[in-house]
């Protein structure tokens, strides 16, 4: 499977990148997220848990290598498990943005993870890609194997066709 791209076929189907930051698994929230997504009738197409290296913290977070606040996010992100997700729809990238909410819990309506769950704009749980460079960009960082390719029956009854 390796090398094969995450992308699809339906124009608007997409894959994106979703993760449970150290927080998120510290608090327990890994089950309570997961069901969100698959609630909405998204597809799990990866799933894996790692302590992450530095090296990979660096690359995923490179876009924020100049801001203040980057020494501490890759200490954060490598201080304990995060949960890898790959989640596939229409619109993926999108609808995990908004299941997420804004970056700053504080910010973040009710209904949303971060709304629900989150204090603060560091600690804030969970990762989600925010454009389709982005997100094959960190689906090959953190599934370099590829994510499972795997028909779901149910998704006949998420989409009316
Ligand atoms: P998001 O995770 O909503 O896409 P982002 O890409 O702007 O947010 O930032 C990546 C992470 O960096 C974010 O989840 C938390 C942290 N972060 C962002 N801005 C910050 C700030 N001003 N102070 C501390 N941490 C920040
Ligand atoms: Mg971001």
């Amino acid at each position: 499977m390796k090398g094969r791209p995450h992308g699809g076929s339906v124009s608007s189907m997409q894959t994106t990148y979703v993760m449970v930051k150290p927080d998120g698994v510290q608090r327990g929230l890994v089950g309570e997220i997961i069901g969100r997504f698959e609630a909405k009738g998204l597809q799990l197409v990866g799933l894996k848990g790692v302590v992450p290296s530095e090296e990979i913290a660096r690359a995923h977070y490179a876009v924020h290598s100049e801001r203040p606040f980057f020494e501490g996010l890759i200490k954060f992100v490598t201080s304990g498990p995060v949960v890898c997700m790959a989640w596939r729809g229409v619109e993926a990238i999108k609808v995990a943005r908004g299941l997420i909410g804004p970056t700053n819990g504080r910010d973040a309506a009710p209904g949303t993870i971060r709304g629900d769950f989150g204090m603060d704009m560091g600690f804030n749980m969970i990762h989600g890609s925010d454009a389709e460079e982005t997100a094959e960009f960190e689906l090959n960082l953190w599934f370099p194997d590829g994510t499972m390719d795997w028909s779901c029956d149910s998704q006949k009854w998420v989409y009316e066709s």
